[in-house]
């Protein structure tokens, strides 16, 4: 694909995808004077709550926190029913942004970019779409979500199956009835443990087949309180500098001595507390949870006892308490009523650790030699994560190198934002970043300043490119292994490490040094004169400038 091939119009920048990330970027961008387009494979705005409309679907990073703070006014104004939102209300609150900003007129619904070529001659990107336009552009962002690739597995016969099948990530528009039906899901992540309860709730029967069992703590959701909601609003512009430098991007409280400095009592009593407040804060109840084997496995057999407690058939309950990793080294669920679900009379749980489910049939499938029969399966079977969007675009670097090829054997970024070879190609929320050991959108707001900062710089310094070296690139990605080496997260087969996709280089893709951490190193870089990147000065090629 060359410059000639006939790009129709051009840009300064063309953004991938409006999620939470491309909403903001196209607003930040339009306000700094850039001419943009925003491409969207979705028919409208709100990116991963777009897609996954799955029946119990919630966020469970508080919405106080997991929303934007770029303007004061929209902070304000917007109020959230429930402490953890639902995805309806998250995705209400996607539209109003769009609406409030006026973003919608400039993106392309319904239109996925199938190819990103950077022309060295023109030092420009020539991005094509499945709609069979091309644009040229002198930026090319990648918004397109860390989470964003269903992934269905592949099982045997999976086609022969007659019966209706859904995927989590991928969740029909209008109200599915499973009123009287005989279902199946299948996983027993985030997503499934969050679908199950509501699905047990509605229809005749479910059979979950779990290969791995999952921590899940009690999210304690309630209704949103004017005097909670009047405590961050009040206080919004502290909070939300102090959230920025915290270690996940957001405020819970971190109780900071060794979980080992305290008796068993005090260790129960600290657990239970924190069990009883609910969310993902349970993890901060010790300081070493994440990094002390012996540590997390008093956490992780207090959330065992609490499934024995919970779960009345004592065979279940087992099969139910994770055993072969540490707690928080696979995505910590968050759930409403899960393991209460399994007294009910109408589930049933297969356990599937012992080898895959066989094949698919007709009318069902094959797991453990038994034949089962559904009218639905549920797929709640994962994601692609981290990579798998970003291949899906043919992208294309200097001496055409695939991003692919490049990555081969996982992926290589300076700060997850840049990767070598890729001038002027960007990522919010890469590997290599905070990204998904983050809340999403303290992480995004960071990426688009960054991105949007370094675009501006390059305005006022006449400079036409920008990429990290391979130096700065290799020492980065070596940080992001030592530092995920330090802990027990690499002790789990988590999409974290790519586990989850057959042949995807095991190897840990966030960076997991903290989100604070992460925003002082790339101050220092930007105060250092964008120290690790190269900016292109030559002044043959058109510089960047408003078109
Ligand atoms: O996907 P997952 P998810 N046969 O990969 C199983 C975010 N999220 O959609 O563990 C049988 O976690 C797989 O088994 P195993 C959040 O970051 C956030 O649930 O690989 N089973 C696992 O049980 C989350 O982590 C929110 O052995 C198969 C399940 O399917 C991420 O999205 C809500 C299989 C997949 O779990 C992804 O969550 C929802 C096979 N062939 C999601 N292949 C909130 O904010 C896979 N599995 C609350």
């Amino acid at each position: 694909m060359s410059e000639q091939d006939g790009a129709a119009s051009k840009v300064d920048v063309v953004i991938v995808g409006a999620g939470f990330s491309g909403l903001y970027l196209l607003h930040r961008l339009r306000g700094l004077g850039f001419s943009t387009r925003v491409f969207e494979r979705g028919g409208d705005v709100g990116g991963t709550w777009y897609w996954n409309r799955y029946p119990g679907a919630r966020c469970d990073v508080e919405s106080m926190q997991y929303s934007y703070s770029f303007d004061e006014d929209l902070q304000q104004e917007w109020h959230w029913p429930e402490k953890f939102s639902a995805q309806p209300d998250i995705l209400a609150y996607a539209n109003h942004v769009a609406d409030r900003f006026d973003l919608r007129g400039g993106i392309d619904f319904d239109t996925e970019v199938s190819a990103a070529h950077f022309n060295e001659s023109t030092g420009r990107w020539l991005v094509e779409t499945n709609k069979d336009e091309r644009v040229s552009a002198r930026f090319f962002i990648m918004a397109t979500g860390c989470i964003s690739t269903a992934q269905v597995p592949d099982i045997e016969g999976l086609s022969d199956y007659r019966g209706n099948t859904y995927h989590t990530g991928n969740w029909p528009h209008e109200k599915v009835d499973f009123g009287g039906q005989r279902i199946a899901v299948i996983g027993t992540g985030s997503s499934g443990i969050q679908a199950i309860p509501v699905l047990a709730e509605e229809a005749a029967h479910v059979t979950v087949f779990q290969r791995t069992p999952n921590y899940s703590l009690p999210s304690q959701n309630v209704p949103m309180t004017s005097e909670y909601e009047e405590s961050w609003k009040n206080d919004y512009q502290v909070r939300r500098d102090e959230m920025r430098y915290t270690a996940h991007g957001s405020i819970k409280e971190l109780n900071d001595e060794p979980a080992m400095a305290v008796n068993e009592d005090r260790r129960q009593q600290v657990y239970q507390e924190r069990w009883d407040i609910g969310g993902a804060g349970y993890l901060g109840s010790f300081n070493n949870l994440l990094t002390d084997a012996d540590a997390n496995e008093t956490a992780a057999e207090f959330v065992r006892e609490q499934i024995r407690g919970i779960v009345k058939k004592p065979e279940v309950a087992e099969l139910l308490a994770a055993k072969t990793y540490p707690i928080g080294t696979k995505r910590i669920c968050i759930d409403c009523g899960y393991f209460e679900t399994y007294n009910r009379d109408n589930i049933d749980l297969v356990d599937i650790s012992g080898g895959p489910i066989e094949r698919m049939t007709p009318t069902g499938l094959v797991a453990n030699g038994k034949e089962y029969e559904f009218d639905s399966i549920v797929f709640a079977t994962g994601f692609d994560a981290m990579t798998g969007t970003l291949f899906n675009v043919d992208i294309r670097g200097r001496g055409d190198q695939a991003l692919k090829e490049k990555w081969y054997a996982g992926p290589r970024t300076y700060l997850g934002l840049m990767s070598e070879a890729f001038p002027n190609m960007f990522m919010i929320t890469g590997p290599g970043s905070p990204s998904v050991k983050s809340n999403m959108l303290t992480s995004i707001e960071q990426h688009v300043v960054f991105v949007t900062d370094s675009i501006v710089h390059m305005r006022e310094q006449g400079f036409a490119s920008m990429e990290p070296s391979r130096e700065a690139e290799d020492d980065w990605v070596e940080h992001v292994q030592d530092t995920a080496n330090r802990t027990l997260f690499p002790r789990a087969n988590s999409w974290y490490m790519g586990a989850n996709i057959p042949g995807k280089p095991r190897l840990f893709m966030p960076y997991i040094g903290g989100v604070g951490r992460y925003r002082k190193i790339c101050e220092e870089i930007v105060a250092e004169d964008y120290k690790g990147f190269n900016f292109d000065a030559d002044k043959a090629r058109t510089p960047v400038a408003a078109e």
